[in-house]
């Protein structure tokens, strides 16, 4: 049977584990021989987005044009791992409305825990003021009501929540 396609859209604070545990995911659905992609905030940006920042305005642009992308993959049947903070519940509603085949997963971390882990320094400049519109800090982060699946980074290991996702995948009948 042809593989059919999905969007998982992490949606979660910068330092929350999207992206590590994207590379988890896609590394175990490639050994499945399973056709998969990576979205990254930072990548996608510095190809589709090198002219917008951080605004609302911009936010919104970006992640229109992600979800274009998004949608035609997932329509090739490919299962992408689309790893975007996303801040807005409303922007992440128009990902659902436009792309064919998708799921919310809320990475979850309290946002002390990314100030603590603050692996490339961003909080500790943002929290200095030297970076405007810093989800988080000086711009909202909304979380999901109603996500197929919330993830406890916190808590779970990058591999305990892959695991979870792969499940998901599984009950699902998309792997
Ligand atoms: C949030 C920012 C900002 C501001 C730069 N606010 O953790 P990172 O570093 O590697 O990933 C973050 C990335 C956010 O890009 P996204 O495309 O995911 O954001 S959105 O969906 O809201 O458009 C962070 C870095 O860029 N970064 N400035 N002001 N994150």
């Amino acid at each position: 049977m042809d593989q059919q396609g999905i969007t998982l859209w992490f949606t979660g604070l910068s330092g929350a584990g999207k992206t590590t545990i994207a590379l988890h995911l896609e590394e175990r659905l490639q050994q499945m021989g399973i056709r998969v992609k990576r979205l990254d905030g930072d990548e996608v940006r510095a190809r589709l987005a090198p002219d917008l920042g951080f605004t609302k305005k911009d936010r919104y642009t970006h992640i229109e044009r992600v979800a274009y992308v998004a949608d035609l993959l997932t329509r090739y049947g490919v299962i992408v791992l689309a790893s975007f903070i996303s801040p807005y519940r409303e922007m992440r509603q128009l990902c659902r409305e436009q792309i064919s085949s998708f799921a919310e997963v809320y990475v979850n971390c309290p946002l002390e825990e990314c100030i603590h882990r603050d692996v490339k320094g961003l909080y500790a400049r943002a929290l200095k003021g030297e970076i405007p519109h810093f989800t988080g800090i000086s711009d909202p982060y909304e979380p999901p009501v109603t996500p197929e699946l919330t993830l406890d980074s916190k808590r779970e290991t990058p591999e305990e929540s892959a695991n979870r996702v792969m499940d998901f995948l599984r009950k699902e009948g998309y792997i």
